[in-house]
C-alpha cells in the first residue's frame, strides 16, 4: 500500500479497486434501486497490504457495501485504506451513513471510483470524511466503475434509465425477413451472450410488431439463471398484443409490462391486463406514437434503471433519433437474408455519430461490435 515514503503507490488502489468493482458485479441487478457498490478494506502493515474486509451491497440493496466491509474488518480498520466503488453515503436511511462508520472505524484513507449523483449524498459523503481528517482520492478507475453502476448512475444523475440497443445483422444489412417469423441471424454462442445481456437488465423493451410477427418469448433460458428474465415491455399504443402471445405463457413468474396510448381500446386493455400484462397509459401524439423520451421517464418513475431494446428496427430507429441510446450492442452474423429482408438502423459501416467502438467480441463466425456514446 504505502510506496516510497508512504505515499500510497497509485498501482495499488487500481488493483484494489478493480477488486472492488469485481466484487460489485456479483450482486449487479439483485439491489433494487440501489446501485451494487463494492468495497475493500485494506490495512499494512511491515509484511505489506493485506485485504482486512470485503463487502458488497447485499441482496435488495442494504446493509450497504461499506459497512460489511468494516465489519469484516473489526479493529483491523483502523488506520486502513477504504475502497469504495461509490462515494460512501451520507443519509440517514435505515442505517447510518457508511461515511460516518469509516469515520468511527478510524480509517486513514478512504478511495472512491466515482461519486454519488443521489441528491441527499452528491459530495457530502467526501466532505464528511475529509472534514475527519481522512485523505480522500477521487476518480479511481471511475469509467470502470462507472459502466457497471451504468443504469443507477443514469436514472439518479438524468431521471432515466439507462438505453442498450441490441441488434443482429446479416452480412448484407438485414435484421429479419418481414412475414418470416424469427430469422436466425446469428450462432448459439452469440444467442447466448444475448441470454447475459438480458440479465444484465431490468426490462427487455421491444415494439408491438415485433410481438405480432416473431412471437418471442423474451426470457432467460441459460440453466439455472431463469429466475434472472427481466421485465418484457412491449411498446403497444393501440394495444394489439395478441393475448395468444408466448409472452403470456409465463408472465406470473417473468414480469410483462404493456405500454399502452390513451386511444387504446379499453375492452383490449382489460384483456392484456386478464391475461396477466400489467398496463401503462402514456402520453401519446395524435397518432398514437411515443415519444421515446416521455417513454423513459414513465420507465424512470416506475424505477427501472436500465432497458435493453431488442427490435425492432423502428423502435431502435426511434430510439436512436431521438438520442436516447446509450450503448449499442451490434451483432453480426454471416448468413445473407437478401433483398425482401429488414434493413437495419445501423450497421459496421454506418454507425451514428456520437458513439465510439469500445469492444469487439469473436462467436465463432459471428462478431459482436459494442459502441458505446461519448457523453
Ligand atoms: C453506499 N453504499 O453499498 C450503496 C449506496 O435507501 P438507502 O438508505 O439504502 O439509500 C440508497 C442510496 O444509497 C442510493 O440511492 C445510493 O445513493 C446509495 N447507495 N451507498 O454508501 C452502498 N448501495
Ligand atoms: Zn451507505
Amino acid at each position: 500500500m504505502a510506496g516510497k515514503d508512504n505515499f500510497p503507490d497509485p498501482a495499488d488502489d487500481i488493483r484494489y479497486m478493480a477488486a472492488a468493482i469485481r466484487l460489485s458485479l456479483r450482486h449487479q441487478g439483485l439491489t433494487g434501486e440501489n446501485p451494487s457498490v463494492g468495497s475493500i478494506v485494506v490495512q499494512s502493515d511491515a509484511d505489506g497490504p493485506r485485504i482486512v474486509g470485503r463487502g458488497v451491497t447485499a441482496l435488495g440493496g442494504r446493509p450497504h457495501a461499506e459497512l460489511q466491509a468494516l465489519n469484516e474488518a473489526g479493529e483491523a480498520a483502523k488506520g486502513a485504506t477504504v475502497y469504495a466503488t461509490l462515494e460512501p453515503c451520507s443519509h440517514i436511511g435505515k442505517a447510518p451513513p457508511c461515511a460516518d462508520a469509516i469515520v468511527s472505524a478510524g480509517a486513514a484513507r478512504v478511495v472512491i471510483a466515482t461519486l454519488d449523483p443521489d441528491g441527499r449524498v452528491a459530495g457530502r459523503g467526501v466532505s464528511i470524511l475529509e472534514k475527519a481528517g481522512i485523505a480522500v482520492t477521487t476518480g479511481c478507475l471511475e469509467a470502470v466503475a462507472r459502466r457497471a453502476m451504468a443504469g443507477f448512475l443514469s436514472l439518479k444523475g438524468r431521471g432515466r434509465p439507462h438505453v442498450t440497443v441490441k441488434l443482429a445483422i446479416s452480412a448484407d444489412g438485414m435484421i429479419g425477413c418481414a412475414g418470416a417469423g424469427q430469422v436466425a441471424i446469428t450462432g448459439s454462442i452469440a444467442r447466448t451472450a444475448v441470454q447475459m445481456m438480458r440479465i444484465e437488465h431490468e426490462a427487455i423493451l421491444v415494439g408491438v410488431n415485433t410481438v405480432v410477427e416473431d412471437d418471442p418469448l423474451l426470457t432467460v433460458r441459460l440453466d439455472g439463471l431463469e429466475s434472472r428474465s427481466p421485465t418484457r415491455v412491449v411498446v403497444d399504443p393501440f394495444a394489439r398484443t395478441p393475448i395468444s402471445s408466448k409472452l403470456f405463457a409465463n408472465s406470473q413468474k417473468y414480469p410483462v409490462l404493456v405500454l399502452v396510448s390513451e386511444k387504446a381500446p379499453a375492452r383490449q386493455v382489460d384483456r392484456l391486463r386478464e391475461s396477466g400484462a400489467t398496463v401503462q397509459s402514456i402520453a401519446s401524439d395524435y397518432r398514437g406514437r411515443f415519444n421515446p423520451i416521455e417513454l423513459l421517464r414513465v420507465l424512470g418513475l416506475l424505477g427501472f434503471k436500465s432497458i435493453l431494446v431488442e427490435g425492432g428496427a423502428e423502435t431502435a430507429r426511434r430510439f436512436l433519433d431521438a438520442d436516447m441510446v446509450d450503448r449499442i450492442e451490434l451483432f453480426s452474423g454471416s448468413s445473407i437474408v437478401g433483398s425482401e429482408g429488414i434493413r437495419s438502423p445501423i450497421t459496421i459501416e454506418a454507425v451514428p455519430s456520437g458513439f465510439r467502438e469500445t469492444a469487439t467480441f469473436v462467436f465463432g463466425t459471428d462478431r459482436l461490435h459494442e459502441y458505446e456514446r461519448v457523453s
